[in-house]
């Protein structure tokens, strides 16, 4: 019941996904800190997604989420803090014995037990967080900015002597004081941290001012920016977009978006905006014909539906219905497609049951069944189709038997 004109050509200079020239008139000078084309995935589907109020993964489950992940082709995989509990820190243990090609984080407190139990694991990096707005500090764990440092200059130290990457990074950055975090990143980013990392904890950021607190980071650290969005406000894609224009290296995402609250970067949606801003670097480096299978043992083992209106695999993403569109996506998919769902080993569909379907659309599905009409034998019948359509919903093949209906009267 799918009508597929014939993809968009991909050899005339213009972008696999939608039109865009491959010099994208947009780009500027200003952009010289920009990463949106060469930006790194750390997932955290198995630890900030084991917030998610659903999610419960036993041991078989996260191997099967890690591995799938690892051939999607995310950079890194971050792990629920092996102190969280014991099962949590065998199957840390045994994710890291997978050999996987991602490497494998977990993710701890900013003290030295922590950091001793996550080095014990074989993990690839250890991210340390602490919280360092006031409110973290005055109700969470009670120390000083003073304090932070000090312990974070301490915990850095041990973790690099154990030949481990280090990540440091503010809980709760965009409610923190500008000028203690950033004398404090500077301070992490000397004692040769790999990433700092950012975290709109409460997704509040908008991306506005996401891009002027990297992109002042950017001038006072070295060293990697990681960054990390919550979605309470719905800006998580576009937020995780301005980080990487703004000059950060990472971003992190999860499945489907689950976390804690409503979650964050849900990974599919991150791949639908990257896709259209760098699609050589995309398509190149990550396996996006695996993404649906992967939201859905992610959805399967949280026990959700994948939404109607996800990016890339909602059910409707790629459906096109009133006659306007259809007329113009049969000409060209570039009229009202950004992206070519065959990059993601998707179809387009062109609905014809409605009483805004047009008869362009309904001469490719006479087409497609086989039949032969003129056009104005096409436009009668779209006519009877839109008056069955203004009674009742109609399936395809209710639109079918009028089609064939009608053309047995034209053979008699
Ligand atoms: C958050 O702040 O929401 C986190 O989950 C921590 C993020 C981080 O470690 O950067």
């Amino acid at each position: 019941s799918t009508i597929d004109p014939p993809s968009a050509s991909t050899s005339n200079g213009v972008h696999p996904t939608r039109g865009e020239p491959k010099s994208s008139p947009y780009q500027s000078i200003q952009d010289y800190v920009s990463n949106v084309n060469r930006f790194k995935i750390i997932e955290s589907t198995l630890r900030e997604g084991e917030q998610f109020a659903n999610a419960f993964f036993d041991t078989e489950t996260k191997i099967k989420i890690a591995r799938a992940l690892d051939s999607f082709g995310v950079d890194c995989i971050e792990l629920t803090s092996p102190v969280s509990s014991p099962q949590s820190y065998e199957d840390c243990k045994t994710i890291c014995q997978l050999g996987l090609k991602a490497k494998i984080l977990t993710h701890v407190r900013c003290n030295m037990d922590d950091a001793k139990k996550a080095v014990e694991c074989g993990v690839d990096g250890v991210d340390l967080v602490i919280g360092t707005s006031s409110f973290l500090r005055e109700y969470s764990h009670g120390k000083s900015m003073e304090m932070i440092q000090k312990t974070a200059l301490e915990v850095i130290e041990y973790v690099k002597s154990a030949g481990v990457s280090v990540r440091f990074s503010s809980e709760d950055s965009f409610r923190s004081d500008l000028v203690d975090i950033l004398a404090l990143y500077k301070a992490v980013d000397r004692a040769g941290v790999n990433r700092v990392g950012i975290a709109d904890t409460v997704g509040g950021a908008t991306p506005r001012m996401v891009y002027d607190l990297v992109r002042t980071l950017r001038g006072v650290v070295g060293c990697d920016i990681e960054c990390h969005f919550h979605d309470d406000t719905g800006c998580a894609v576009a937020n995780a977009i301005t980080a990487l224009e703004a000059g950060a290296t990472h971003v992190d995402t999860s499945v489907l978006g689950i976390g804690e609250r409503n979650g964050i970067t849900p990974l599919g949606a991150f791949m639908a905006r990257m896709v259209v801003t760098a699609p050589d670097y995309v398509t190149s480096k990550y396996n996006l014909k695996a993404l649906k299978s992967l939201e859905e043992l992610v959805a399967d083992a949280v026990q959700i539906n994948i939404p109607f209106n996800n990016p890339i695999t909602g059910f409707c993403a790629f459906t096109h219905k009133a006659g306007i569109h259809a007329k113009a996506i049969l000409a060209n998919p570039s009229t009202y497609e950004i992206i070519d769902p065959s990059l993601f080993g998707l179809t387009r569909y062109v609905s014809i049951n409605s009483r805004i379907t047009g008869w362009n659309a309904v001469k490719s599905r006479v087409s497609q069944l086989g039949l032969t009409m003129t056009d104005e034998q096409v436009k009668e019948v779209t006519q009877k189709i839109k008056a069955m359509a203004d009674l009742r919903p109609l399936a395809i093949d209710d639109t079918d038997s009028i089609i064939r209906s009608y053309h047995l009267d034209l053979q008699q």
